[in-house]
């Protein structure tokens, strides 16, 4: 069994190009595990906090007082990591160390113990033997926190390709689909400068409606059906717009107001309409009971908690009581440790929510997350389209395919 004999940390920046940090943990002085702390632009109120004070090297250095704790543990044993974890901060939102430690300093023990017995990733986080692969879910127009004035107030367009049969098809129709409707915005508008917001979605100064459209237009130029051979997806990332004072989301961008009744009535046009497989957010993250009348609606649409479930298992346990969605974002970094994380997901898989494992819109070239998403049998993989620290994600599912471990995609 390996042994961890070091661990280091650094600072460095993550895709929008904000300091983060990246750990190393090292087994046996040979077998290098390596991960970059990854942020996001839309946090929910109940996410772990990435560093104290908002300060990464306020975190490096209580992990420098702290990192002998960690030498001679096993890096396969995550409950263990967790618990020393635990001794240094015991806060529920590692407020002391900062969760982006608690991220990067499990996943990192976790990639050095795969590291030290040759496998891969995944089978160390699980040996179940029908893993799948998820089905990457990709933004392809983008708005909200995520790009600037004049996008829709809607947060992300995304594409699933719900009907390939292999991952190469699946990642490669996304890439159809991105570019077609690249083409689009073109055309109906010359002076679009080809701009893309934070997770390479393009960024064109449309209403949210008439970005939808475009993006249906997109996969029906191309022959598919949508609903049929692909899918359209939105996260409303509803908390951007909900206005806590008034009761009331603002749609600043299109120049409107909802009740939380049009809210409801507003995304289940949407979802209706363009035939969406996939849901996010479309109440604010305090609104279970609304989240739950969309879930008994659209008992066939992944209707998705992030920002509502935080990827906290008590949390889940309250939307579980409630009914108050059928699928589950998980975001390591909002949970803390990846230990937290895996709770999380044993807890949604008892209770029947689907699992949607996801990256942030602050990203590393890293692409752990592809191993997490398939050791935790989640049906969807939100990573993306393009942009380098996302093809990073999908290049890895096409390296995992190799191995011939993996059988065909997930049944969504
Ligand atoms: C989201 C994420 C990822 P962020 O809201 O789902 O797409 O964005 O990382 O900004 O929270
Ligand atoms: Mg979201």
């Amino acid at each position: 069994m390996a042994r961890i004999t070091s661990i280091r940390g650094r600072l460095l920046y993550n895709s929008r190009g904000n300091k983060t940090i990246e750990i190393d943990v090292i087994s046996d002085n040979t077998h290098l595990g390596r991960i970059c702390a990854p942020s996001g632009a839309s946090v929910g109120k109940h996410e772990a906090i990435s560093f104290p004070e908002n300060k990464p090297e306020k975190s490096l250095e209580i992990l420098r007082e702290n990192e002998k704790k960690f030498v001679g543990l096993d890096p396969s044993n995550l409950k263990l990591i967790h618990e020393t974890l635990r001794t240094i901060d015991s806060t529920g939102n590692y407020s002391k160390i900062g969760g982006s430690i608690a991220f990067a300093i499990t996943i990192a023990s976790i990639d050095s113990a795969a590291k030290s017995v040759g496998v891969p990733l995944f089978r160390l986080l699980s040996n179940d033997s029908d893993l799948r692969f998820p089905f990457p879910l990709g933004n392809i127009l983008g708005g909200g926190a995520h790009a600037g004035p004049g996008t829709p107030d809607i947060q992300e367009i995304l594409v699933c390709a719900n009907g390939s049969k292999t991952i190469r098809e699946a990642i490669e129709v996304n890439f159809a689909v991105h570019k077609e409707l690249g083409k689009i915005l073109a055309k109906r508008e010359p002076s679009f400068t080809n701009g893309r917001g934070d997770e390479g979605g393009w960024a064109p100064r449309l209403k949210n409606d008439e970005a939808l459209e475009m993006c249906a237009s997109a996969c029906e130029q191309l022959g598919f059906t949508l609903g049929k051979e692909v899918s359209l997806g939105v996260d409303f990332a509803s908390s951007t717009q909900w206005n806590e004072k008034k009761k009331k989301y603002v749609y600043e961008r299109a120049g409107f107001e909802n009740t939380p009744e049009e809210q409801i009535e507003f995304a289940a046009n949407i979802i209706k309409k363009y035939k969406l497989a996939y849901a996010e957010d479309a109440v604010h993250e305090e609104a279970f009971d609304e989240m739950a009348i969309l879930a008994e609606k659209f008992p066939n649409v992944l209707i998705t908690g992030d920002d509502l479930l935080v990827t906290n298992t008590e949390i889940l346990k309250r939307a579980a009581r409630v009914k108050a969605c059928n699928a589950a974002i998980l975001k390591v970094n909002q949970a803390g440790s990846l230990y937290d994380a895996l709770e999380f997901a044993k807890e949604a898989t008892k209770n029947n929510i689907k699992i949607i494992t996801s990256h942030r819109s602050g990203e590393s070239v890293d692409s752990h997350i592809s191993h997490i998403g398939i050791a935790t049998k989640s049906k969807m993989l939100k990573i993306g389209v393009v942009g380098g620290e996302r093809i990073a994600k999908l290049n890895e599912l096409l390296r995992i395919a190799e191995h011939g471990l993996i059988r065909g995609m997930a049944e969504i």
